[in-house]
């Protein structure tokens, strides 16, 4: 098979002065920050269904999209010259993780049974590519939402045949995560809420998500698949409502129902934007509850209201995940995985180049200002000093559940009133962040 990229060589760190648009600025993957080099901070990840089965439609027009390997090739001919090139892609990139759904590296079947064997002859290159390129499985995930059978959803369908599909479906996907060696395994619910209130039950449909997990918690023992199992947000989109609607909603959900101790969350910025939200905020829900396992590195267009999925380049907001993420203490089994896309009118297949370059690149800047920040230490400090009455004396004394409304209500009677004790400082704390971007 002929090289996919012939003219384009293994991407190289050039440093901050380079003008060649296919070397990387800022990424040097073996470059220690903050006591580990990038790529074990970072950990970045190409996804298999923009990057390989993005062909540019939108609603509104046809694909735009060349792509050479093609070559008018369809169903299982295709998905079969498409692993190659994709390997070829993440190698020359320097990208360490893939992810991937069942029914984007394989096509559909006619039955259960032809989707399986389609998707056995694909995991089969994945697994040799694999080992020829040393690229490893962030997490896989089976595709519940673009076949007709899934119209009403997918576990939380009116239709039982349709969640027995889906179980099907899942376990295979299990299956073949477990054997490619996968870290980790998505469950995104495109269709899992609803378009109308009129015709949905809603807590029985809940009960079934939750069932459903459970059925897949248990079968992730039966295999002895170790990946981290994670739930990932968004509130609309194709569904008017989405019950994973944001980390708070996931969350509730998982404690409601027993699933907590099995699932962390995989945020993705476009999704915490459409639940109004930053990304920022959504990462930090979730690393308080503990739950925050990988994100999907993208981002959104402030004025249009859906899900863009552009490739993440603002330096502010990968200060802001980097921030987040090294207070965590970094991704175990997560990463930063590219849930992203070429807008339609890039076309070429070097575009694709240029959008990871610029997506690794900012997220190695929002690291390398990120590390400084908290090496500088003044954020952490003010934090840390605006809370000081929670440290000694009162607040220490409620902390420690050692008063109650009594003992709080004759403190103030005493004392008269709670005057601010001091400035929230914000536009002092936006001028500190500035310093560093
Ligand atoms: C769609 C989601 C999807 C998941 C995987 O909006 O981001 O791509 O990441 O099913
Ligand atoms: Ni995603
Ligand atoms: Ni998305």
């Amino acid at each position: 098979m002929p090289a996919a990229f012939p003219r384009i060589r293994k991407i190289q760190y050039e440093g901050p002065n380079s003008k060649n648009p296919l070397s990387f600025k800022h990424y040097n993957a073996d470059e220690f920050v903050a006591g580990k080099t990038m790529a074990e901070h970072l950990r970045f990840s190409v996804v298999y269904w923009h990057t390989m089965c993005g062909n540019g439609t939108d609603v509104f027009g046809w694909g735009t999209a060349v792509r050479p390997w093609e070559k008018g090739l369809t169903g299982l001919d295709l998905a079969k010259a498409r692993v190659p090139v994709f390997f070829e892609f993440c190698e020359k990139l320097g990208a360490p993780h893939y992810a991937f759904h069942d029914r984007d590296v394989a096509p559909h079947g006619k039955s259960l049974k032809q989707s399986n064997q389609y998707l056995d002859t694909i995991v089969k290159l994945l697994k040799e590519q694999q080992k020829a390129t040393g690229v490893k499985l962030l997490w896989g995930t089976a595709q519940l939402f673009a076949h007709p059978r899934y119209c009403h959803g997918a576990a939380t369908s009116c239709n039982a045949d349709a969640f027995a599909f889906a179980a099907a479906q899942v376990k295979k996907a299990l299956d073949v995560t477990k054997s490619l060696g996968g870290q980790g395994y998505t469950f995104w619910g495109g269709r899992e809420g609803y378009s109308t209130l009129w015709n949905t039950n809603m807590k029985r449909e809940l009960e079934h998500l939750a069932k459903f997990l459970h059925m897949a918690v248990d079968y992730k023992k039966a295999i002895g698949f170790k990946g981290q199992f994670y739930i990932e947000p968004k509130p609309k989109e194709p569904t008017k409502h989405q019950y994973d609607s944001d980390a708070a909603a996931c969350l509730n959900f998982l404690r409601e129902f027993d699933l907590l101790e099995h699932f962390k969350l995989n945020l993705e910025t476009n999704h915490a934007t459409l639940a109004g939200h930053t990304m920022q905020h959504d990462m930090r829900v979730a690393i308080a509850a503990g739950a925050l396992g990988s994100i999907d590195a993208n981002t959104g267009d402030e004025l249009l209201g859906w899900d863009t999925d552009q490739f993440p380049t603002s330096i502010y907001l990968t200060t802001q995940c980097m921030l987040e993420l090294l207070g965590m203490g970094g991704f175990t089994t997560g990463g930063v995985n590219f849930d992203a896309k070429v807008r339609r009118e890039s076309f070429e297949p070097v575009d694709l180049f240029h959008a990871h370059i610029g997506g690794m690149d900012a997220f190695a800047r929002g690291l390398k200002i990120a590390a400084a920040i908290r090496k500088d230490g003044r954020l952490a400090e003010f934090v840390k000093q605006r809370y000081a009455s929670w440290d000694s004396g009162l607040g220490k004394d409620i902390e420690r559940n050692r008063v109650g409304f009594k003992e709080l209500s004759a403190y103030m009677m005493k004392k008269g009133e709670a005057a601010p004790n001091t400035s929230g400082r914000q536009e002092f704390l936006e001028n500190l962040i500035n310093e560093f971007v």
